[in-house]
């Protein structure tokens, strides 16, 4: 069996990503193939959750994206995506050893777990009628996405540094932004100003901001 080095290096093997541009966890993805030289391998097709015909469902039976495509072969989810890319980058996203590098994957599962949040909000609106919509649950989501930002406002990692946390952050805040769970930023003064500065000092903020308002 080809390993996966070899399945990158030849150009006639297909590696699909599965996901809009507007997903949180498909963008992080997208940064993390910019930042680590490996976009131009990668093709990008967008895939409809709801849609019950889409392939998405078959190639990840939890019918989530992003889903990463080798030879036809799924990967999910976005965690171990990057850790694969990670790996076929030779450690740029995560360079961390030792208890650092468990205290990185625990910060950047610190700022998926506000895009978790952040999108069952979203879902509540999406899903329910608003009658129904469960008060109680959105308050108990939104004081999660509360008290994770205020661990990264009291402690933010170098803005200037395209890495793992980073990347997650910013996809993370990105999100927060579009779809306004809460109104982070008059909470998070610190964080808006790391936003600002991620965004001027990495290009693949701009080179993958969604394209539907
Ligand atoms: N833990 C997953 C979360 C993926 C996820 O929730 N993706 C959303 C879109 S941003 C999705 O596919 N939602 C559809 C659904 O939950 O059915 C990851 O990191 O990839």
């Amino acid at each position: 069996m080809m390993d996966l080095r070899a399945l990158i290096d030849d150009p006639s093997v297909p590696v699909v990503l599965r996901s809009t541009d507007t997903s949180p966890f498909g963008r992080k993805v997208r940064m993390a193939l910019l930042v680590l030289g490996l976009a131009d391998r990668v093709t990008l097709e967008p895939a409809d959750t709801l849609d019950t015909a889409d392939s998405l469902r078959v190639q990840n039976p939890l019918g989530k994206m992003p889903c990463l495509l080798i030879a036809g072969e799924a990967f999910f989810d976005s965690h171990v995506i990057l850790e694969m890319l990670d790996g076929l980058a030779e450690g740029g996203l995560l360079r961390a050893q030792g208890l650092a590098r468990f205290r990185a994957l625990t910060r950047a599962r610190l700022a998926d777990g506000i895009t978790d949040a952040a999108l069952l909000v979203t879902y509540e609106h999406r899903f329910r009628d608003p009658a129904m919509a469960s008060d109680r649950w959105l308050a108990h989501q939104r004081s999660k996405i509360s008290r994770a930002l205020a661990v990264f406002e009291a402690d933010a990692p170098d803005p200037t540094r395209a890495d793992l946390v980073t990347i997650t952050l910013a996809a993370c805040l990105g999100y927060l932004d579009w779809r306004q769970p809460l109104d982070w930023r008059a909470d998070c003064p610190g964080l808006t100003i790391w936003l600002d500065r991620f965004a001027q000092t990495n290009a693949c903020w701009a080179a993958t901001e969604r394209t539907l308002k």
